[in-house]
């Protein structure tokens, strides 16, 4: 079987891979990457991703980059682990929208909160919209979940948008809207999330110390 390969530093975007290989329940390694000594602008690193940037997966010959792309990449690879849902189920639309919702409107709006532009841009040409209309519509999706975006079932939508408002509470770039407490109580449930985010407690004491 060829082999999984996660590029990762402890904690950064690469968790929210990490947390979603700890639900796939497949054998996986994980190649560490030192932004303090710059290895991801490094040519062997480069090579791999020429953004420079984490996460990047590989399995066996084939390099995926992008945290969304890489959760919906291993969700339809592995269906066994019933993280995905098919081509030909009518939920697949809602799927997609909330797998692409991640990083089209929750990264692009809590970043614009973090980092706010002297001259608001118009909200037509940001496809975002807006930071408030994202929240209200994250809060919606939340309250509405029961207990996940797509009902009973896990899946990978959940890894992107759930990792998305735990970061972005958890850095108080996102409102701590009560729609949300009921959702990520229900992540927070996840063993997969709590091995993947005790481990990244150990990389990232084991890096600091190598460092
Ligand atoms: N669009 C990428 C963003 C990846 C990203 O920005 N990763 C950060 C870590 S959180 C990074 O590698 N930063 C290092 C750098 O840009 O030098 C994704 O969603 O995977």
């Amino acid at each position: 079987m060829p082999k999984l390969v996660l590029y990762h530093a402890a904690p950064s975007r690469s968790s929210i891979v990490h947390w979603m290989l700890e639900e796939l329940g497949q054998p996986y390694e994980l190649q560490m990457v030192s932004f303090k000594t710059g290895e991801n602008r490094q040519p062997a690193f480069l090579a791999i991703n020429p953004m420079g940037k984490l996460p990047a997966l590989k399995h066996g010959d084939t390099v995926i980059t992008e945290a969304a792309a890489i959760c919906t990449y291993l969700a339809d690879e592995f269906p066994q682990a019933g993280l995905n849902i098919p081509v030909g189920d009518p939920r697949r639309g809602t799927y997609l929208k909330w797998l692409f919702f991640g990083p089209s409107c929750v990264e692009p709006a809590i970043t614009e909160r973090a980092f706010p532009r002297k001259e608001p841009p118009s909200r037509t040409t940001l496809g975002f919209g807006d930071f408030d209309t994202v929240v209200d519509v994250l809060a919606k999706a939340a309250a509405a979940a029961s207990p996940f975006l797509l009902g009973q079932k896990f899946t990978a939508a959940d890894v992107i948008i759930g990792s998305g408002l735990r970061w972005g509470t958890m850095f108080k770039l996102l409102p701590e809207r009560p729609e949300f407490k009921g959702y990520l109580a229900a992540l927070a449930e996840r063993p997969a999330l709590r091995r993947a985010t005790e481990k990244d407690v150990e990389l990232q004491k084991a890096q600091e110390q190598a460092s």
